[in-house]
């Protein structure tokens, strides 16, 4: 039996830009879902995994399957149903999992044969074995996994082609931030996996640079963090010659000793979420855990980076507080704190978060043709009606905002201080041209986006609760 595994790409997603800016080839990462499958499934069946962000291939010369398993965030949706069509259409049962599928279970039903909602360790086996017998049913559930029966992933089936490789340590996050899919799809416990099933995963990686996708690597508890010192003194002892690189909360600075630990096993780099430099902005996103201790940012940043691990900040546009001159504010902030990279996204109300469930609701959603319209989910562009922003305001205010943090003076002035400061001084410096590239091309994306769907926008957001737009009307898990 043949299972084909498929990561759908969105050529509006800035990985793929790869002709148009050579040095997005840094920042491919391996899609882990697919490999975790692959982990899961039988032996006896013969898969090969498909990343379309590697380019999408001519499915017509491939050996035809006996089954295919699409994954999608919600900014791949649509790519998805198309990729599902054409199988169908072969008469090959298509089965859709994954955040997107979840989320959105009813719309998803309507092009694929099957949905798997939630983490698959509980269903997966079952439905390839109901597969073979041509038993498919139409929804099957797995809720959250035992964390215990998450297997060593399919490393091996990709090519090494891939800046990155991905690995996962926890799943979980108690936080539930406003605008944030996480606690919704992977729950509310921080569920850790065995620190040696780790290490023989990391063994089995064969990039030298690895993407750790938890969404909180050392946790929020001092039970957490003991973990994590636990799991950062295994991976030196393993002497493994990785690097890698990972998301955490800003607490992560607080610990001298994990500090040193995470850097003694290979850390490089850390993303943080900031998202808005002002309280007000962290308390409308429910990102309470910013606000603790009266926290110095440029304080908590410069001790993460003298343990040579360079930090990407990451900030959102669009807020119900944010008025004309939130960009440069927040590339002010942004420099402020000393961060090596920032990400600024703007405010997306993505299927299954409170923030989803308030916008509908006060009919703000101005990009809600799905699934066609999932494609600019990607966070680059402006979806919905921002309060005080108007759509030409929103894009300005990115591009101002992306425009003073990657000036070239900027960039030179962090080059020099890193090379003063021996950090890493390469690996940032194609982080701040990548950046400073693809902020190039949104600016020609966001004119023919304004062009296409300016006129779905009301000049400013009024409070007129209205009715309710929107396709995606599944439950939460
Ligand atoms: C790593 C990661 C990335 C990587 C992706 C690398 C890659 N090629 O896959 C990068 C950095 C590129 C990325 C980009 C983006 N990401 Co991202 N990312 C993540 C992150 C942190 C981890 C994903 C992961 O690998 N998990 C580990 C695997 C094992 O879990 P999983 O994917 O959930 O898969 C399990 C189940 O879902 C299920 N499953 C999944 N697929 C399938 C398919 C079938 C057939 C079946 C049966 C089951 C199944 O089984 C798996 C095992 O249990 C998640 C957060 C999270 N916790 O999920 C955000 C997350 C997925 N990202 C998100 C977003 C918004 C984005 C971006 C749009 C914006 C951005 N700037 O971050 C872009 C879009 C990229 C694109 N369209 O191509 C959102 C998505 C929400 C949504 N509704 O779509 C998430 C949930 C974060 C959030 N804050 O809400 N991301
Ligand atoms: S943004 Fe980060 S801290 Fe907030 S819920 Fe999502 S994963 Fe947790």
């Amino acid at each position: 039996m043949r299972l084909c595994l498929i990561n759908p790409c969105n050529p509006l997603v800035s990985i793929v830009k790869v002709k148009e800016s050579r040095w997005n080839r840094y920042r491919l990462w391996k899609p882990l879902s697919l490999m975790v499958l692959a982990g899961l499934t039988p032996r006896e069946w013969e898969i090969s995994i498909v990343d379309e962000n590697l380019g999408a291939p001519d499915y017509q010369t491939l050996p035809k399957p006996d089954l295919v398993g699409i994954t999608a965030f919600t900014s791949q949706a649509n790519r998805a149903y198309e990729v599902a069509g054409h199988f169908r259409g072969l008469g090959v049962p298509v089965i859709m999992g994954g955040i997107h599928a979840t989320m959105c279970m009813d719309e998803a039903m309507e092009h694929v044969d099957s949905v798997v909602t939630g983490e698959a360790e509980r269903v997966w086996p079952q439905v390839l074995e109901e597969a073979r017998h041509g038993n498919l049913k139409r929804r099957y559930d797995g809720g959250l996994a035992e964390i215990g029966d998450v297997p060593l992933a399919r490393h091996d089936l990709l090519p090494a082609r891939y800046a990155f490789g991905a690995i996962q340590t926890t799943r979980g996050c108690p936080l539930n931030c406003s605008f944030c899919s996480v606690t919704a799809f992977n729950g509310t416990q921080y569920r850790q996996r065995l620190i040696p099933d780790v290490v023989r995963e990391f063994q089995l990686v064969r990039e030298k640079r690895i993407l750790v996708v938890d969404d909180n690597l050392i946790g929020t508890s001092s039970s957490h963090i003991a973990r994590a010192k636990d799991l950062f003194r295994a991976l030196a002892k393993a002497n493994l010659k990785k690097e890698w690189v990972a998301q955490a909360t800003i607490n992560f600075a607080d610990d001298e000793e994990l500090l040193a630990l995470a850097a003694n096993a290979g850390c490089r780099g850390v993303f943080i979420g900031f998202e808005s430099p002002s309280p007000e902005g962290l308390q409308e996103l429910g990102k309470k855990f910013n606000l603790l201790k009266g926290r110095d940012f440029r304080a908590s940043v410069r001790r993460i980076q003298r343990h040579n691990i360079l930090v990407v900040g990451s900030f959102i546009v669009g807020l119900d507080i944010d008025e004309p001159g939130i960009g440069k504010r927040i590339a002010e902030a942004a420099n402020q704190y000393g961060v090596d990279n920032l990400n600024a996204l703007f405010l997306t109300p993505l299927p299954g978060t409170r923030l989803w469930n308030q916008m509908r609701a006060e009919n703000r959603i101005a990009l809600d043709a799905f699934p066609e319209d999932w494609k600019y989910f990607t966070l680059t562009y402006p979806v919905a009606q921002y309060k005080r922003l108007s759509l030409d305001d929103s894009i300005q205010e990115m591009v101002s905002c992306n425009q003073s943090f990657y000036s070239m003076p900027h960039i030179l002035r962090r080059m020099c201080a890193n090379l003063w400061q021996r950090r890493e001084p390469l690996i940032s410096l194609v982080g701040n041209l990548s950046y400073r590239n693809n902020t190039r091309l949104e600016r020609n994306a966001y004119a023919e986006f304004k062009f296409q769907h300016g006129a779905r926008f009301r000049p400013l957001w009024s409070d007129t609760r209205c009715g309710v737009s929107g396709a995606c009307v599944s439950p939460q898990p």
